[in-house]
């Protein structure tokens, strides 16, 4: 049999690195599975649902910076890819996602399953083109993969069933040297280093804020900290690249953060950016000189007014700028921050303390962060599960964590923990998921038995879409439409033939923990934990408090007195 175009695409992909593609099969994919299958080279990872296999491939890629892959079939199939590939594009990594077509004879007759993906795909992707002919295929499927690797975004490609099964076009497939251009080191201009120098040795009280771009600098980071005398705080993308063994870490700020991030940088004269994009407006302080560093010179600025814009990897102008940096000696904005931040980090701890009344959900993090491996990988829910990754996971540099940090999806995380497990066999992956988000793409459970991967998903069951349920009271909202009826998620794992373990009380959670971390399969951890929570972030505490006191006034008129009473015993009697 001649080669076909999807062939050729698998050839290519080969070519590219590519281990594993996840999708889920349809008629309008059949010609490149079955490619895949003939020449055994690439796993083919099926999914239950296409959302799964977008969310998969992209923390794949987070993980291993690596090209990930992932398709769907035409109409419905790939249209599911859409929410997991925004935020793989949003989240900066390289995935190339087929999309499968209807028949190109019926391209426009309004044919069965048809919607146009070019236009679909277009906003959630850098690159997406349509493949019409066998001849096109090679040139657009390897500037696909070009466009991936370089800008790490998601890059499309749409291809009718029909275009696939064709005779392919004499093209040879390209090697990997050429398909996966290495990035350069990006320096910043000498005058612009200059700038930065005198920026920094012109002030008192500097603060480096610090973002996912400081991903392999931190030994840089740690040596300006020390010549500045500077706090570092974090975003939380920076978390797990910037926080471990740093004695200038003085915590996360934002609407999640605490306390001693957002007053490090309300009190500095000079505020140092390093490869963040931290979008709430509100927590920059003002009346203070900036400067911000980052590879894209478009991002800088835009959340914040600038004095200096540095175009430059994080560690490249660290390198540059050090030798042109007088050594301050004073360290008292340095040791203020690091005191806030010792009271704040305390009065963190204190919450992830067993509870006698409630299971807290901090509880159970900082339990997971403990008892799990040196090199786990974490994903982490939207919402509360989110809040308490930030606060309670520790990070040491070999540990990963994963969410939707900037798509901000629910169910990200055990479809992404599906993808680091599949990527990284060997690791432990733990998962926090929200029971809305666990429920909302619960189907994909069955993939963690059905392809053999051993995650370990601990659902915080606390009955309700908690962080809507928490914003809604503390606008003084009455909150509406949060509440969860669960079953028990463990009884029902073991249904499906999954490892379950449940606990609902504090003595319950190492014993439980440690049980399921042994299993050498997968398992749900049902968590059973109170809904209660308060999660206050700093700068909205008046706010909130406000809020709250609204709520209450509407809550009791609404004869929920009982609750407003609960809700102040859990957070005081925990
Ligand atoms: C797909 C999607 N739908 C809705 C939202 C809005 N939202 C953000 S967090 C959240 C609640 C999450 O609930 P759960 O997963 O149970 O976590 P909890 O906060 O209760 O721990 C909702 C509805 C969203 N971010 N994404
Ligand atoms: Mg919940």
């Amino acid at each position: 049999m001649s080669q076909t175009v999807a062939d050729q695409m698998v050839l290519t992909f080969e070519a590219a690195g590519v281990k594993r593609i996840y999708g889920l099969v349809g008629d309008s994919l059949n010609g490149f599975t079955d490619a895949l299958r003939r020449r055994n080279t690439i796993e083919w990872l099926h999914v239950r649902h296409e959302e799964v296999a977008a969310f998969a491939a992209g923390a794949e890629a987070h993980l291993t910076g690596e090209l990930a892959v992932c398709a769907g079939s035409c109409g419905p199939g790939n249209l599911h890819l859409i929410n997991g590939l925004f935020d793989c594009h949003r989240s900066r990594v390289p995935v190339v996602a087929i999309a499968a077509h209807i028949p190109s004879a019926e391209i426009g007759s309004g044919y069965f399953q048809e919607t146009h993906p070019e236009n679909l795909f277009k906003e959630c992707s850098g690159f997406c083109e349509l493949v019409s002919s066998p001849a096109q295929m090679p040139s657009v499927l390897e500037t696909a993969i070009r466009h991936a690797v370089t800008h790490r975004c998601v890059a499309v490609i749409v291809i009718p069933g029909d275009v696939a099964l064709l005779p392919a076009s004499k093209h040879p497939v390209a090697p990997a040297a050429s398909l996966l251009p290495r990035r350069p080191a990006i320096v910043p201009a000498p005058e612009t280093v200059q700038a930065l120098a005198a920026m920094l040795n012109a002030g008192k009280k500097i603060t480096l804020l610090c973002g996912g771009g400081c991903a392999g600098a931190h030994a840089d980071l740690l040596r300006l900290a020390e010549t500045l005398k500077a706090p570092i705080v974090h975003a939380l993308r920076g978390k797990e690249h910037v926080e471990y063994d740093n004695p200038y870490d003085v915590g996360m700020t934002g609407l999640i953060g605490f306390s001693s991030g957002y007053a490090a940088m309300e009190a500095c004269d000079t505020l140092l950016l390093l490869g963040t994009d931290f979008p709430y407006r509100q927590f920059y302080p003002t009346g203070v000189n900036i400067a911000q560093v980052d590879i894209r010179g478009e991002v800088i600025g835009r959340r914040v007014a600038v004095d200096l814009a540095v175009i430059g990897d994080v560690a490249a102008t660290i390198q540059a700028v050090l030798p042109q940096l007088q050594p301050k000696t004073d360290t008292r904005h340095l040791d203020a921050a690091l005191a806030h931040y010792k009271k704040a980090r305390a009065g963190l701890d204190d919450q992830a303390k067993g509870g006698k009344r409630h299971l807290h959900p901090q509880q159970v993090t900082e339990a997971a962060s403990r008892l799990a491996t040196e090199d786990a990988v974490f994903t982490c829910d939207v919402g509360l599960p989110t809040v308490w990754a930030a606060r309670h996971l520790v990070m040491n540099g070999r540990r990963r964590l994963i969410g939707s940090f900037w798509h901000g999806s629910m169910a990200n995380a055990m479809s992404q923990a599906i993808g680091a497990q599949a990527a990284c066999p060997g690791r432990q992956v733990i998962s926090l998921s929200g029971d809305g988000g666990f429920t909302m793409l619960m189907g994909d459970l069955l993939s963690l038995k059905q392809l053999n991967l051993p995650a370990k998903i601990i659902v915080f069951n606390n009955g309700a879409l908690g962080f809507i349920e928490l914003e809604q009271k503390s606008s003084g909202f009455v909150d509406t439409g949060t509440e969860l009826q669960n079953p028990d998620f463990a009884a029902m794992a073991q249904a499906a033939g999954i490892k379950g373990v449940r606990i609902t009380s504090s003595e319950e959670v190492e014993p439980g923990l440690a049980e399921a971390f042994a299993h050498p399969g997968p398992v749900v951890i049902d968590a059973v934990v109170n809904r209660m929570e308060l999660a206050i972030p700093p700068k909205v505490t008046a706010t909130m408090a406000k809020g709250f006191t609204l709520y209450m006034a509407k809550a009791v008129m609404n004869g929920r007195a009982d609750e407003v009473v609960e809700l102040a015993r859990s957070n005081v009697l925990r």
